[in-house]
């Protein structure tokens, strides 16, 4: 059976990694979501080169849980009949052992060279800035996907949501498009759907079937 599982940051809730929008956090007096675009950046780059220098440190203190652990299992079950499409920006699905992840909204631990259009690593080196690895030139940024731009392989994700059986949603609030939208595609083409949240998502009455409840119980049940 061909199975698309897309999550959201409540999968790594439990893992001590803030969500968007159920934390009351303010990011040092601003909302998150006010940080996270092209405008904030464009008027304030070191202010939002900051928000993901902090939150890129944070990825070793943090560690799987159960539910990553769990769609690693799914992934050896079933192969390449597994798509694993993410919307984090952390690195826990490669870490809890999922060997082929889709960041469709890219990932803490990358570059992207606005001049070059090249995508390095995001090591220890580059925290100083020193300017992009290929070309020198310093329009570095975090390559992850802010409002208003495209996320990463959508034509893929496409694809996948066409030829899915099943399309499960995980952790996610249901409130950014375009994965908002996946259910309706994946629907429209016959694939059973499945929410599985903390409470009922935005999108939850659009699924078949919902489970709510934390992902380190709800995913190892429905995996295993
Ligand atoms: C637990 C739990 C536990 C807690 N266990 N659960 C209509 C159609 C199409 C687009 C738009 C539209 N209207 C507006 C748009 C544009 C916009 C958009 O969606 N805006 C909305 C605000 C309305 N979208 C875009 O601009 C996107 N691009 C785009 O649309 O391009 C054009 C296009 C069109 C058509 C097709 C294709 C393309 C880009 C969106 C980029 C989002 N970027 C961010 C930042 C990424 C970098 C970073 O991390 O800093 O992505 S914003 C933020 O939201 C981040 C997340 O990935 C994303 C989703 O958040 P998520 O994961 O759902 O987290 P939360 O906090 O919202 O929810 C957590 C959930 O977990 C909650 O429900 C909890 O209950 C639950 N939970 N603990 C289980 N223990």
């Amino acid at each position: 059976m061909r199975v698309v599982v897309l999550t959201g940051a409540g999968i790594s809730a439990e893992s001590g990694v803030p969500t968007f929008r159920d934390s009351d956090g303010l990011w040092e007096g601003h909302d998150p979501m006010m940080v996270a675009t092209p405008e904030a950046f464009a008027a304030d780059p070191d202010l939002v080169q900051r928000f993901y220098d902090e939150r890129r440190a944070a990825l070793p203190r943090v560690q799987p849980n159960a539910a990553h652990r769990a769609l690693a299992r799914l992934e050896e079950a079933l192969g390449d009949d597994l798509f694993l499409v993410t919307q984090n920006v952390d690195d826990l699905h490669e870490r809890g052992g999922s060997r082929r992840v889709h960041h469709m909204h890219g990932r803490l631990r990358a570059a992207w060279c606005t001049s070059c259009d090249q995508r390095p690593e995001w090591t220890g080196s580059l925290v100083d800035r020193p300017g992009c690895p290929g070309c020198g030139s310093p329009s570095l940024r975090p390559d992850v996907v802010w409002f208003g731009e495209m996320p990463h392989g959508m034509d893929v994700i496409e694809q996948e949501l066409w030829a899915a059986e099943l399309f499960v949603s995980m952790g996610t609030s249901g409130a950014v498009y375009p994965a908002a939208g996946f259910v309706h595609w994946a629907s429209a083409n016959g694939a059973r759907t499945l929410e599985l949240n903390l409470e009922p998502s935005d999108g939850s009455a659009h699924f078949d079937q919902a489970r709510h409840g934390p992902a380190t119980e709800l995913v190892p049940a429905w995996v295993d």
